[in-house]
């Protein structure tokens, strides 16, 4: 590592010399905690970078990232007077989403990853990694990016270190987490934390020009050591896969973390819903990737007097509190949302949030140079240019933005940031909701007896796969907990735990299943979702204080007739076809359910298997 540069701030050292204990007083905090130093020096001796950045998360550093961004062409500077502050980046149109295919968790013991995830031998894995990663920083920068996930002042907020050669990662990270010398400062001297190595895999050769979005087409690796608490990743640029304090530490790692310290990562948004009277109560939501979340945490009421606050829109840290209840921390610092579909129609807030000051990844670009996407507007802006950067042709039938483009945003930003969204402890939970994105059988809402069935409803979610993950789109799975790709454990386990925690808390919330996304017979939306969703909170809202009305059915309590607000709804609602329940369909969810608990085997919780065997007694009697 002669002559390595190392570069902080404006300053340039000599990796080695600094190694070799000169170091300026202005890097001691940099130099202080041995085993940072030590991995900085291990992976910079593997990866061969032709230099070292030690990122301080700046505003100064940040910017001037993005200058050399869009000197090098990657990003693309946004109109000022339309977008300020905002860029948009092209992805290598074969890096787009999540590779579950590739994700793996490399628990010593294959029996602990479980079985809906990939698993490897660590040593084994460890070896397939040190041999992509040798050499593979060739020609690159070396960026080291200290992190926080959660407050900085929060005694459950985690500290990672990720080390990657991809700025755009730099830039993102930024943006999502506490970055840069304020994490270094909680770390200390002794702290842990997690190292996270992240390459995209694509060295450069002596004279070889960079391409915008440099990646590996062939490998890639998501992998995660849940013993070691280390994360590494190779061969991918995508936010899923590189902004690896997010699905890998916040969830993945966390997870894990938090089974074995008594609380819960997970995949959910956080809302604070206020009545008209002025009383608030907060909701956690899990769905699936690509179906709601950023919505439901970003709603505009339709209700008058109604308002929706948002804590955080993907994940959720949730622990039993000393009073008894769930308290839930959003750990990330913005937001990472689907861009298509996002409109001043259909969600004014998200708009609002990302009018300026954001990253576009993989959206289409008007003359005017602003960002545009499928269901932004109901006319398609003309000359367009497509996320591929080509002139785009409506006759083509090929949407102009990526089904799963994306905006990076601070969530400072949104105009209806809760108060409490940074507070350090988190907020009471008064209510858990499961769902998916489901055409038939599930009805708009429905309500569980007991934190067992909660959980029951929890594990059988399913929902129809998206453009979030590689893979087919519009196929049904089961992904329990909207967590089937961001477990780091084995599921049964899992599922195990969360029954544990129901029994740890005095008051556990309420939960309710819902389903924005049935379908009539002519294949239409049966429910306008969006603001409208309001309603479905306010029956959330008023059940948890006993006030609103309920049927009882063989699956759960669904609202009786008329208890569900519709003043004022603009759109005609076929209530009958959005509650009813059809045993035909529901004794194939259950068989459904019944095959994919076996596949648990003896870590499936005898309490889930007995809550089945409820539901199928109710259905036969139904
Ligand atoms: C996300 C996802 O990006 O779930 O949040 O894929
Ligand atoms: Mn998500």
């Amino acid at each position: 590592m002669k002559g390595l540069l190392l570069k902080s701030g404006l300053k340039s050292f000599d990796f080695r010399e600094v190694l070799s204990g000169k170091v300026p007083n202005e890097m001691r905090i940099w130099f202080q905690n041995k085993e940072l130093v030590r991995r900085i020096s291990e992976t910079a001796a593997l990866c061969t970078p032709s230099e070292i950045r030690l990122c301080d998360g700046s505003i100064e550093e940040y910017e001037s990232l993005c200058r050399d961004l869009v000197s090098k062409g990657v990003f693309i500077p946004l109109n000022p007077e339309r977008r300020p502050g905002s860029y948009l980046c092209r992805s290598d149109p074969a890096d787009v989403a999540r590779v579950e295919e590739a994700t793996f968790i490399c628990s010593k013991n294959k029996e602990d990853a479980g079985p809906t995830n990939n698993w490897q031998d660590p040593a084994e894995m460890n070896k397939t990694l040190d041999r992509l990663f040798a050499g593979c920083m060739k020609g690159r920068i070396l960026y080291v990016i200290p992190f926080c996930m959660g407050p900085l002042a929060s005694p459950f907020s985690i500290i990672g270190v990720q080390i990657t050669d991809s700025p755009y990662v730099v830039c993102s990270m930024k943006i999502m987490t506490n970055m840069g010398t304020a994490a270094l400062e909680k770390l200390g001297p002794e702290g842990r934390f997690i190292p996270c190595i992240h390459s995209v895999g694509k060295p450069l050769q002596e004279g070889e020009k960079d391409v915008p979005w440099p990646s590996n087409a062939i490998q890639k690796y998501i992998v995660h050591f849940p013993e070691e608490r280390k994360v590494r990743s190779f061969g991918s640029g995508y936010g899923g896969n590189a902004l690896l304090g997010k699905k890998s530490v916040a969830l993945r790692i966390a997870s894990v973390i938090g089974k074995e310290e008594g609380w819960l990562a997970e995949h959910m948004l956080i809302i604070g819903v206020t009545n008209p009277e002025g009383r608030k109560k907060y909701i956690a939501a899990a769905f699936p990737s690509q179906c709601g979340k950023t919505n439901l945490a970003l709603l505009s009421s339709k209700l008058p007097g109604w308002k929706v606050e948002c804590v955080g829109d993907d994940i959720a840290w949730i622990r039993p509190g000393k009073d008894g209840r769930l308290h839930a921390l959003n750990p990330e610092a913005g937001f990472f949302g689907v861009a298509p579909g996002t409109s001043y129609a259909s969600n004014p807030y998200a708009m609002e949030t990302i009018a300026k000051n954001t990253i576009f990844t993989n959206v289409a670009l008007t003359g005017d140079k602003d960002v545009w996407w499928e269901g932004m507007t109901k006319e398609i802006p003309s000359p367009l240019i497509d996320w591929t950067g080509d002139l785009y042709n409506p006759a083509s039938g090929k949407p102009a933005a990526q089904s799963n483009a994306r905006f990076t945003v601070s969530k400072m930003q949104c105009p209806i940031l809760d108060p409490a969204s940074n507070d350090p402890r988190g907020v009471p939970l008064s209510a858990i909701l499961f769902g998916g994105r489901r055409s038939s059988t599930i009805p708009l809402v429905y309500q569980s007896c007991s934190w067992e069935e909660g959980v029951f409803l929890g594990a059988s979610v399913s929902s129809e796969t998206t453009a979030a993950a590689t893979g087919v789109v519009g196929k049904v799975r089961h992904d329990p907990f909207a967590m089937l790709p961001f477990c780091g454990y084995n599921m049964g386990d899992y599922f195990a735990h969360w029954l544990e925690i129901g029994k740890r808390i005095k008051n556990p919330p309420p939960v309710f299943y819902v389903n924005w996304f049935r379908k009539n017979a002519e294949g239409r939306f049966i429910w306008p979702g969006f603001g409208d969703n309001i309603r479905v909170l306010k029956w959330i809202f008023e059940r948890e204080e006993g006030v609103s009305n309920y049927t009882e059915t063989s699956i759960g309590l669904v609202p009786s007739k008329d208890a569900l607000d519709l003043s004022g709804i603009a759109t005609e609602v076929d209530v009958n076809a959005l509650f009813s329940i059809s045993s035909e369909d529901w004794k194939k969810e259950e068989k459904e359910i019944e095959s994919y608990f076996a596949l648990f085997g003896k870590k499936l919780p005898e309490a889930l298997a007995n809550r089945l065997e409820e539901l199928k007694l109710r259905l036969a009697k139904s």
